[in-house]
């Protein structure tokens, strides 16, 4: 898009040492954000009147082509380790790209931004397929994001995604989720253990958290005393993995300052595992997710 920005959209720098990413600052009305050209990533948003939605850690070196650590980063064509080669980067590729930026508007509930992403020789050495990502985001009074997967290819693929969202929160000891009582869920923490566990009530967290749920319901809560709710819904996926790193993880992770993963919860909503999505030559998909509090 070579056109001039609107108006509320400046384009800026962050910068760590000799390491840069270029992003966009978003302010309107209704919000304030920042969103980066790499993984088409919101970092931060803010709606009027209200804190922060979104961690970001201050521990980001902000190396091109290395994975942020906070906001919602976007986890395609595979979550988690690569099946077959782990030598690839965690959660694929889409996040550690840059975006190309194909249309921004200034509109009466916000601005709408919309960034694209296809196949280039580099993916295509890792995942051999023709495709087209589009993320598009309403920053508004909500956050609103989209995702549209396209198999621009003459055969079908098979892909995970997930939105790898971290919210911020005051204090992770005092915080609940809700809307996942009674679903089933994988411990990565244990997996030989399967879908074996449940909860029947909310969730909450005095260590290490690393779940997948299936057939999820696509809408949940994260409520804490003095801290306003957030609301999550995904109504078009399946999945959700729900992830807090606790200590000794967040230390080994080196890029989150100590006691930081106590102001974060990961709520991840998606198709990963065995709701992977089988996707036929030629058709397109989409995944809303709407972020309100
Ligand atoms: O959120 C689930 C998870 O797969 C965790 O196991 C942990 O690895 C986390 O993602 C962060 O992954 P990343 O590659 O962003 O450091």
């Amino acid at each position: 898009m070579n056109s001039a920005l609107p108006t509320g959209i400046k384009p800026q720098w962050l910068a760590h040492e000799n390491n840069a990413i270029e992003v966009l600052v978003i302010s309107n009305p209704f919000c304030d954000a920042v969103i980066a050209y790499q993984g088409a990533q919101v970092l931060h948003y803010q709606a009027k009147q209200k804190p922060p939605l979104l961690w970001l850690s201050t521990g980001n070196r902000f190396q091109s082509g290395k994975a942020i650590r906070g906001g919602i980063p976007l986890c395609f064509p595979w979550f988690g380790a690569h099946p077959d080669n782990p030598a690839l980067a965690a959660h694929g590729f889409a996040r550690n790209l840059l975006w190309q930026l194909a249309a921004a508007e200034h509109n009466m509930h916000g601005h709408r931004l919309r960034f694209v992403l296809s196949e280039t020789v580099a993916t295509r050495s890792i995942w051999d397929y023709a495709f087209k990502l589009s993320v598009e985001i309403q920053f508004g009074a909500q956050l609103e994001v989209k995702l549209q997967v396209s198999n621009t290819d003459s055969q079908p693929f098979e892909f995970g995604f997930a939105w790898h969202s971290y919210f911020a929160i005051q204090d992770i000891c005092q915080t609940q989720l809700h809307g996942l009582e009674h679903v089933p869920f994988l411990d990565q923490l244990v997996p030989a253990a399967g879908y074996s566990h449940v909860e029947h009530q909310p969730v909450g967290f005095l260590a290490e958290t690393d779940r997948i749920y299936q057939q999820a319901g696509g809408h949940y809560q994260i409520t804490a005393e003095q801290q306003t709710p957030i609301q999550i819904d995904a109504p078009a996926c399946s999945s959700v993995v729900v992830w807090n790193p606790w200590a000794e993880k967040a230390t080994r992770l080196g890029d989150m300052p100590e006691n930081s993963w106590k102001n974060m919860l990961c709520v991840e909503c998606g198709q990963v595992g065995e709701a992977n999505v089988q996707l036929q030559a030629g058709q397109t998909l989409s995944y809303p997710l709407i972020l309100s509090y």
